[in-house]
């Protein structure tokens, strides 16, 4: 009987290998060869292919939901054992497919009865051995071809076809190849300026520390006051295809534990994790400085988890080609034997460019959805190329093979001690000099940045300045490395890939964080932007890690290093989480962006250095031996997020604490009134509340607020250059942030804040200067209980003046954090009490009546340390304590004594003093349960961080890991 084919749109070689790499329309002229010929029919030439079924049901309900109701239903379908029942192939579907591939093709399917392969129906795939050019055209319908004058093998001339008795959403072929680039921008050319191309790399080699991993994780507070070394961490699978544990002279690598043990000891560090290998079979004997890399950095941050290696297809078996496609699906299928890993972390990556509408590019962002759906934390290396991704096509690039949604993605930064800075012409002196004399902007700058102490108060290993990583440097026309002996430039391993795929849509995470991310090239697309987040890669910080036999030690770094530190802190996080009740972690990306909006110190944000390296084969400039041109486009870092460092690197306890946060509320509390409800192109108010408009401008505001139809105007001056934002307000709130730096930036002022109160479903708009303000982030924080408004540069913060005790699993009595940081000099003493409604009343008494303040001392809440004020800690300093028998859901409203005048405030500003015909407000929202008072009467210097105030309602649960 003749088979029936069906072509398969937009299934070319091209579209499986070349997307937006080159413009060629024909694989001779893509790879660069003349010569072609049909690959002989009698000659075994084994192509191994993945054909992807349909799931049997749509996922995409369940992927657009909220974490909580992410893992809601992951639960249900978990607990009827339906996961892939429902999301899987049809069964039936699959066994005709198997059956049909078999007797009616002839063809060898790979199982795992005879391979590393993945087919089943819970895969929704089968992979097939195509072992001669005949059988390729049997499957395929066309002729498999290979170059006569180049090294080309297995491709085919325009698209494939399938039997008609087969019904495939989509294809993999185990290979990783591309085409080299083609010229985009032809005519486009830019000069390059000698030596080092971007800040913060160039500390000489000698003078760049080694560190081991679990000490940048304890910068980069993981470790303080977690330790992964005390943490019962879950699973963490590294992706290594082909490599798994072989060793030169040890193929089955039996010595690879013990020599991963012996350094972990030498790094003082120990643990109780083991190690599996999925796929040993197909590993092959190697050296492999990337394996050494991602091993020990998981190993040393949570040296009590298990590892396991995913190899894939391997390399031994027939056809087998180990591309990362294959060691992905193997960390949802892993088969028998290997435990269920919570993340992954995988710095290697397939070169195939696939068309965005191709049947390969389906399959492999179906791969990434099993990730999702079997409840895992996908985290994975952005690159190492700079923005051209080491693509000689004169644009910017990214591995559009690996950019999915639904991974973390990783960008790399260079991380400089204060002594690299010292030693680094691009930081000393512009940034050392000023930092030392107590500069402002300097200090301000590198406090974004992390810094949590004057220079002459950090510890040796603690960040003074976090830039993008960038190691590009230029002498006449050689394009070469920073601060190495060895060779480098635009085509090796140097500087963080970053920039925008354009082959999907802006995420929603990142839509709803007000990004739309664009490419700087002149094709201008919009896209998924990356990395999400990043971490040290190199620079002047370089990562103690085994050399490639797993024997002594040497420096290295990279994205690949990166990305396990970040992998590591994923499974921090999701011990935590487990301590405290909350679901499994899994798929995180949105829950990252809304950690950044409301709680902003919870990355350290990069402002400084570039990841430029676009450029197109030939011309004057050389790079490792090639000629090329450089095109002059990429990406820099910039306040807040960017297309070179992402949200930034991450501080791992505020973090945490704020996801934690965030998952309670979707969790528990999903139904509490958020602040502002979206209605139509503007806001509504969510709840009958009072309400803080705090002004945040450079120059003199007129604020215009709408509130359900009446308008109220106010006027503002401009706020100071150094006035607290959310983000310092939240770094301050740290035990060992320097009380010298707080005391630096005391006395700057706020602009104006006024108070009212609105009605559930009354409208809420703000204007400023006469322009309309947009809350562009407020679907993000106003169930947080803020947005802001924003215009041009200017804002105006709405917030509440009293937080929600959103507690674990809803309980009662339970024991709240409360953090405060003194920036005032009077003696300040704090209280906090229960009130009945967003208004403040207590017992039908509002703020201001007589007899309020008896009703709120009536209403106060113990500490745990007895009574019922907390004592100021003193100028500059930080203290905590515990408030006992907080119940969920309780009002908690504040109230002020200075001590030293006499005065007392509330959050409320009609029980305040007046000013100038004005009630005084001496609050001011920071953010995630966070406020800063004005502690003098009048308002005094309106700097509104005399007393900083943070609520924690979750932390002290359980463990208490994050308190
Ligand atoms: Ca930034
Ligand atoms: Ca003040
Ligand atoms: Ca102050």
């Amino acid at each position: 009987m003749a088979i029936s084919y069906v072509e398969i749109a937009n299934s070319s070689y091209l579209d499986f290998s070349g997307y937006r790499i080159t413009s060629e329309t024909t694989v001779p002229a893509a790879y660069g060869f003349t010569g072609q010929q049909r690959i002989p029919t009698g000659e075994a030439f084994y192509t191994n292919v993945a054909l992807v079924l349909p799931r049997a049901n749509d996922p995409t309900d369940l992927l657009a939901g909220d974490w909580a109701s992410r893992q809601e239903a992951l639960k249900q379908l978990g607990d009827a054992g339906a996961l892939w029942s429902t999301y899987g192939a049809d069964p039936a579907q699959f066994a005709h497919t198997v059956q049909y591939l078999k007797d009616t093709l002839g063809l060898t399917i790979l199982d795992a009865g005879n391979s590393n392969y993945v087919t089943s129906a819970e895969s929704r795939t089968v992979w097939v051995q195509v072992a001669t050019s005949a059988e390729f055209e049997k499957l395929f319908g066309t002729a498999q071809m290979e170059a006569t004058n180049g090294d080309l093998s297995g491709y085919w001339n325009g698209n494939l076809s399938l039997p008609q008795e087969l019904a495939v959403a989509g294809l993999w072929i185990d290979t990783s190849i591309s085409p080299a680039g083609s010229n985009h921008v032809p005519g486009v050319s830019v000069p390059l300026s000698q030596g080092l191309q971007s800040q913060g790399n160039g500390a000489p080699y000698a003078k760049t520390p080694t560190i081991a991993a679990q000490d940048l994780g304890s910068d980069y507070s993981y470790a303080y006051p977690l330790d992964g070394a005390s943490l019962p961490t879950k699973t963490i699978g590294l992706i290594e295809p082909g490599i798994g544990s072989a060793l030169a002279g040890d193929p089955s690598g039996s010595d690879f534990q013990a020599r991963l043990t012996k350094f972990l000891a030498a790094t003082g560090q120990t643990g109780t994790g083991t190690l599996y290998v999925q796929g040993a079979s197909g590993q092959e004997p190697t050296v492999y400085a990337e394996r050494s890399l991602d091993v020990s950095v998981a190993a040393a941050v949570n040296p009590n988890s298990d590892l396991v290696l995913f190899v894939g297809s391997g390399v031994k078996s027939d056809g087998a080609q180990a591309s990362t496609y294959t060691a992905i699906q193997s960390t949802v299928f892993p088969g028998t034997g290997i435990p269920k890993v919570s993340a992954w972390s995988d710095s290697f990556g397939d070169a195939q460019s696939m068309s965005p509408d191709s049947p390969f590019y389906r399959a492999y962002w179906e791969l990434y959805v099993d990730t999702v759906l079997n409840n895992q934390t996908a985290v994975t290396a952005l690159g190492d190329g700079g923005s051209s991704q080491e693509i000689g096509n004169g644009l910017t690039n990214l591995s559009y093979n690996e950019t999915s949604p639904y991974n973390v993605m990783v960008g790399g930064t260079s991380f400089s001690t204060f002594n690299a800075a010292q030693n680094d012409q691009t930081l000393n002196p512009s940034l050392v000099a000023p930092a030392l004399a107590n500069d402002q902007a300097t200090l301000w700058r590198l406090m974004a940045g992390g810094l949590t102490a004057l220079p002459q108060n950090l510890a040796a290993l603690q960040t003074f300045a976090e830039t993008v990583w960038n190691q590009y440097f230029v002498v006449g026309n050689h394009i070469t490395i920073s601060n190495s002996p060895f060779d480098g430039g635009y085509l090796v391993n140097t500087t963080t890939s970053g920039g925008v795929d354009p082959t999907q849509p802006v995420p929603s995470y990142q839509l709803a964080y007000g990004l739309n991310p664009t490419t700087t090239d002149p094709t201008a697309q919009t896209g998924r932007g990356a990395p999400d987040v990043s971490a040290n890669a190199g620079g002047n910080l370089s990562y103690l890690t085994p050399n490639a036999d797993m024997v002594g030690t040497g420096p290295d770094g990279g994205t690949s290093a990166a990305t396990p530190l970040w992998a590591s802190l994923g499974v921090q996080l999701n011990t935590i989480f487990a301590d405290q009740g909350l679901p499994n972690l899994g798929y995180m990306n949105d829950l990252l962006y809304i950690a950044s909006a409301i709680a902003p110190a919870a990355f350290n944000d990069i402002t400084m250095g570039n990841n430029t390296s676009s450029f197109t084969l030939g011309g004057s400039y050389h790079s490792n031996g090639t000629d090329l041109t450089p095109t002059g486009f990429g990406y820099s870092a910039i306040p807040g997020y960017d297309l070179a460092t992402g949200l930034g690197s991450p501080n791992g306890v505020l973090l945490a604490r704020a996801l934690t946060t965030i998952g309670h509320a979707q969790t528990t509390y999903a139904d509490s009134p958020d602040m502002l409800d979206v209605a139509g192109d503007g806001w509504t108010s969510g709840a009958n509340q009072s309400l803080l408009f705090q002004t945040m401008s450079a120059g003199g505001a007129l604020v215009g607020l709408d509130l359900g139809g009446s308008s109220v105007d106010f006027l503002s001056g401009a706020s100071s250059t150094y006035a607290w934002t959310a983000r310092l307000a939240q770094q301050s709130l740290q035990a060992d942030f320097d009380p010298a730096l707080v005391r630096l930036f005391d006395k700057a002022g706020q602009g104006a804040v006024m108070q009212a109160s609105v009605t559930s479903g009354e409208s809420v708009g703000v204007s400023i200067n006469a322009s309309e303000a947009d809350a562009i982030q407020g679907s993000l924080s106003s169930p947080f209980g803020f947005a802001d408004f924003v215009t041009g540069t200017s804002a105006v913060r709405v917030a509440r003046p009293i937080a929600v005790a959103e507690t674990v699993n809803g309980l009662d009595d339970q024991t709240a954090v409360v953090r405060v940081r003194q920036n005032g000099e009077d003696k300040l003493s704090l209280s906090l009490y229960r009130v009945d409604d967003l208004s403040g009343t207590i017992g039908g008494l509002a703020p201001g009546d007589a007899g309020y303040a008896a009703a709120a001392q009536g209403r106060a809440y113990q500490f745990t340390s007895g009574g019922n004020a907390l004592v100021g800690p003193g100028y500059g300093n930080y203290a905590q304590a515990g408030l006992a028998n907080v119940d969920s859901g309780d009002l908690i409203a504040m109230q002020l004594t200075n001590q030293t005048s006499g005065s007392t405030f509330w959050a409320f500003s009609q029980a305040n003093e007046s000013a100038g015909g004005q009630n005084v407000n001496h609050v001011w929202s920071y953010g995630l349960n966070t406020w800063g008072w004005e502690d003098l009467y009048g308002g005094g210097d309106h700097d509104y961080n005399d007393l900083l105030v943070q609520l924690d309602f979750t932390s002290s649960y359980g463990n208490g890991w994050l308190v």
